[in-house]
């Protein structure tokens, strides 16, 4: 899978590409990420990527033509030819008003041969970025500063879904949301700490009591959590 990035803020994805399951993914060459910064790409003199918005207003908007110019660079095209057409290429905008972010979505992205994502900043991107792209996505209904955050989200949420990247340890297929229930409680060494001890039924041995007893605690937190999530099932 290939993801190509637009960002003002190149810098920012330094940390999370370099950590972890992102970067073992990278360094095998099953995912390649690629940044680009948009102010390479703006065609002001100054390297401006925002302006003031027609009509007035506090704030800065984010002008079309950089991220147009970035995305013909990508592409060596707009994707206004490739809406519906190109199944393995979403142009995907990072922005509040877009759909919200859960697994179903995540798994449906993963297949994708090649994303671009662009992360907005300030108050908003120019309405005619949204002809650019084929999907909007937001991570929750709370404010961020930008796009970037949304952006590295996204490729976490993904990347660990590529065939391949996971071992067959930690294997998504096994994913609590993926089965529709939150995970049941996991202990490790010491037996007993301070006055806290381990459920004896995981020190018995018997597995098949351990399967119960783990996917009777997952129903209860379940239930108890994450009601939105029954509602569906049983
Ligand atoms: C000033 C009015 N704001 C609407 C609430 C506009 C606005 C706020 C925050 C415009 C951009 C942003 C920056 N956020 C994102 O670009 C963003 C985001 C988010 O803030 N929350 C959840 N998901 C996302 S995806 C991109």
């Amino acid at each position: 899978m290939r993801i190509d990035v637009l960002t003002i803020f190149p810098k920012m994805f330094d940390a999370v590409l370099g950590e972890s399951i992102i970067k073992r993914a990278v360094n095998k060459g099953i995912v390649k990420i690629r940044l680009y910064d948009l102010r390479d790409f703006t065609d002001d003199k100054h390297g401006k990527v925002d302006d003031k918005p027609f009509g007035g207003g506090a704030g800065m908007v984010m002008a079309v033509q950089p991220i147009y110019n970035a995305l013909l660079s990508v592409t060596g095209k707009t994707s206004k030819g490739n809406k519906g057409v190109k199944k393995d290429l979403k142009v995907i905008l990072l922005t509040p008003q877009g759909k919200r972010l859960d697994q179903g979505l995540a798994n449906r992205l993963a297949k994708c041969k090649h994303l671009i994502l662009i992360c907005g900043h300030y108050e908003g991107v120019d309405e005619r970025v949204r002809h650019l792209v084929t999907d909007e996505i937001s991570i929750g209904d709370y404010v961020l500063t930008g796009g970037e955050l949304p952006a590295m989200v996204v490729i976490d949420a993904i990347t660990r879904l590529v065939p391949s990247v996971l071992g067959d340890e930690d294997s998504s297929k096994f994913d609590s949301f993926q089965g529709g229930l939150i995970e049941h409680p996991h202990y490790t060494r010491p037996r007993i700490f301070k006055d806290m001890s381990v459920p004896e039924v995981l020190l018995s041995g018997d597995h098949d009591a351990i399967k119960k007893w783990r996917h009777k605690e997952a129903v209860k937190r379940t239930k108890e959590r994450r009601p939105d999530l029954l509602k569906n099932k049983n």
